[in-house]
């Protein structure tokens, strides 16, 4: 068969249209594929939802390709393993209740995952704004990424979204541009992000989860965004918190959604 790049082209705009398309509404939006966001994906469209992942950067993964300081491992412990044995993530005990994984297979692995579970994955987009009616969030305004670093002035799109969750990690965008933009209180003790403190795993990794909730209406923080917008510390290379955040915001967001069905 000859090839026609006429064809190749079409194929691409018509089929990559669709899919923007079928995406302008969904349940939940989510900003950010590290491993807490795409965690989160992974268990709501699993059930079934109607889930969009924007990722600013063109690869998928956040922070845990590089492992520790770019030795690609990850460190796990016991709670946070039992993520790894459901996306069937090899790991290996290293003391006991550490486990290390190769931070590539892990990555890959639960992206992979999300992809097949239903989620869509958009590389390549930043999440610039928000949509607020009535003083709770309703979407997400999106523009492409190279926009962004070109400084260049073009208006964004819009994603109309029932839930969004912030899993930008540590710069929390989503909710700083609520904190900037939206007159309103956040659901955080001061009513502003409370801000990320320095590093103590062993808190950090417990915090993590109880931090995963809802920060503002309709918007809910998962990952490092959860201990920076609700004030508490870093962890570094351990993974577990990550993992099992993500897992805790898909529930409490499915909780939700099962509610206003
Ligand atoms: O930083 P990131 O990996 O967040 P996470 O899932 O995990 C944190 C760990 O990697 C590590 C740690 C704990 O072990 O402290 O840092 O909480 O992934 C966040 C992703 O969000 C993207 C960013 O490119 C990264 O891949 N991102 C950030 N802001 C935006 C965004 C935005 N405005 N729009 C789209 N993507």
């Amino acid at each position: 068969m000859k090839l026609d790049e006429q064809v190749i082209t079409r194929a691409i705009i018509e089929r990559f249209n669709q899919k923007l398309l079928d995406n302008l509404e969904v349940d939940v939006a989510v900003v950010g594929g590290g491993p807490a966001g795409l965690v989160a994906a992974y268990y709501l469209a699993r059930a079934n939802y109607k889930v969009a992942l924007f990722e600013r950067k063109l690869s998928i993964g956040g922070g845990m390709w590089g492992g520790g300081m770019m030795f690609n491992e990850i460190v796990v412990q016991e709670e946070g393993k039992r993520i790894l044995d459901e996306f069937n993530v090899r790991c290996e005990e290293y003391e006991r209740g550490y486990y290390t994984a190769d931070s590539v297979e892990t990555v890959s692995t639960i992206c992979s995952c999300a992809a097949k579970a239903g989620a869509r994955i958009f590389n390549l987009m930043s999440v610039e704004d928000v949509i607020v009616r009535k003083k709770r969030v309703t979407g997400v305004v999106i523009n492409w990424t190279a926009v962004e670093m070109a400084n260049l002035h073009v208006d964004p799109l819009c994603i109309q979204s029932k839930f969004v969750i912030d899993a930008t990690g540590h710069p929390i965008e989503v909710i700083r541009v609520i904190e900037r933009k939206v007159d309103a209180r956040l659901l955080t003790k001061s009513g502003k992000v409370e801000g990320e403190k320095s590093m103590w795993a062993d808190v950090a990794e417990r915090t993590t989860l109880e931090n995963t909730r809802e920060a503002f209406p309709g918007v809910y923080v998962a990952g490092m965004s959860a201990n920076a917008t609700f004030g508490n510390f870093r962890m570094g290379p351990i993974f577990g918190g990550m993992l099992l955040s993500g897992e805790k915001v898909a529930k409490l967001i499915i909780q939700r959604l099962k509610k206003q069905a």
